[in-house]
């Protein structure tokens, strides 16, 4: 029986429209399209496929803050009642002021007038645009993560979040690198929240997933593992994803960084997957967060994983044999991106 999805239409009101890169505003490669590939893909494939159910704010804080929560949901209107629209000619929402801790005498800062200003005590980087649709597909994602850990707490062995905007690099009060909530993170507390904790959520997405891991670097219900693209080496998102990042308080032990070098191929991913895997033994269910961007031909980023590695990996995470989610995170080669979820999902399926 191939793996049942959640999925929302509406993630094509998410058009970010570009990213400011470097100052300049750029194409972007978090696109609709991503969204309609998967979907066309396993639709022919035969899933099951169903909407996510409705949510409210509370959901939302089981992992965010409600300022978090409140500044996404209300920045496009209150950015399109501003003057920034006209002058400087902005339609998007972005940050250009950030209230770095020393900068506010180590204060958390008082909120200020200008959405401008206020955008940048939320916003990580200048690349992850809010538009006119982005709240609508953002909460969608988020409960598209939500209903696929509930039907996973009532029974169902693994279901699969086909969700864009991705979600990991956003932690309990900031937002970036494409991601808006945590997806991953909501799913994963829901999980524990209904009685199948320990939890862990194993990340495949090249880039490391500091939100993920900020959320819950101080727990013990949650263990967070990644293979990722060192940051050391120059990749976003820069300041997390060392190896010497392994938790604190009651979280002492639950994460667990596993950086690559650039040009990493099958072999070496593979045995990374392997010690996320070990990492998860004792667990009692476990999130997938399916980035298939470690792909070769990946524009965002060097490693060079193949669809029959994404294969492999599914396989050997499907051997773990836990009631699990799989929640979409990055992958940018429109051309590839339907082979590489489809090859990890058959991997998963069979090697349960
Ligand atoms: C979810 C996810 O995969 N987020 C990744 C965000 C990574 N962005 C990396 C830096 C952006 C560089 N994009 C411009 C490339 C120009 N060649
Ligand atoms: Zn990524």
């Amino acid at each position: 029986m191939p793996i049942p999805v959640v999925f929302s239409e509406r993630h094509r009101l998410h058009v970010p429209d570009g990213e400011i890169w470097m100052g300049i505003r750029i194409a972007g490669t978090e696109l609709p399209a991503r969204g309609e590939v998967i979907a066309a893909r396993l639709r022919a494939d035969g899933h099951l496929f169903s909407p996510p159910d409705e949510i409210s704010t509370e959901d939302l804080i089981a992992v965010h803050t409600p300022d978090l929560v409140d500044f996404l949901s209300t920045a496009w209107k209150r950015w399109h009642g501003s003057s920034y629209p006209m002058d400087p000619g902005q339609d998007r929402v972005v940050p250009y002021a950030f209230p770095l801790s020393d900068m506010t005498l180590g204060r958390s800062p008082r909120r200020p007038a200008s959405v401008g200003a206020l955008t940048g005590m939320f916003a990580m980087d200048t690349m992850t645009l809010i538009g006119p649709g982005t709240w609508e597909a953002v909460k969608d994602a988020a409960a598209a993560a939500l209903t696929a850990a509930s039907m996973v707490a009532s029974g169902s062995e693994a279901v699969y979040a086909a969700v864009r905007p991705p979600g990991h690099h956003a932690g309990t009060s900031f937002y970036g690198g494409s991601c808006y909530l945590n997806n991953a993170a909501l799913a994963a507390q829901r999980l524990a929240d209904r009685g199948l904790g320990p939890v862990v959520v194993i990340d495949l997405d090249a880039h490391h997933g500091n939100g993920t891991q900020q959320i819950f670097y101080r727990t013990d219900r949650v263990r967070y593992g990644s293979v990722h693209i060192d940051p050391a080496a120059g990749y976003f998102p820069h300041w997390l994803g060392f190896a010497d990042e392994t938790g604190e308080d009651e979280g002492i032990g639950a994460n667990l960084n596993l950086p690559l070098d650039p040009g990493t191929g099958d072999e070496a991913w593979l045995e990374g997957v392997r010690q996320l895997a070990s990492f998860g033994e004792g667990a009692r269910s476990m999130v997938v967060s399916l980035g298939v961007d470690a792909w070769k031909a990946d524009p965002e980023s060097p490693l060079e994983v193949s669809v029959e590695g994404y294969t492999q990996g599914g396989s050997l995470l499907g051997q773990m044999d836990m009631p699990t989610v799989i929640v979409q995170e990055g992958g940018y080669d429109l051309g590839a991106l339907a082979d590489l979820v489809a090859g990890f999902l058959d991997g998963f399926e069979r090697g349960r």
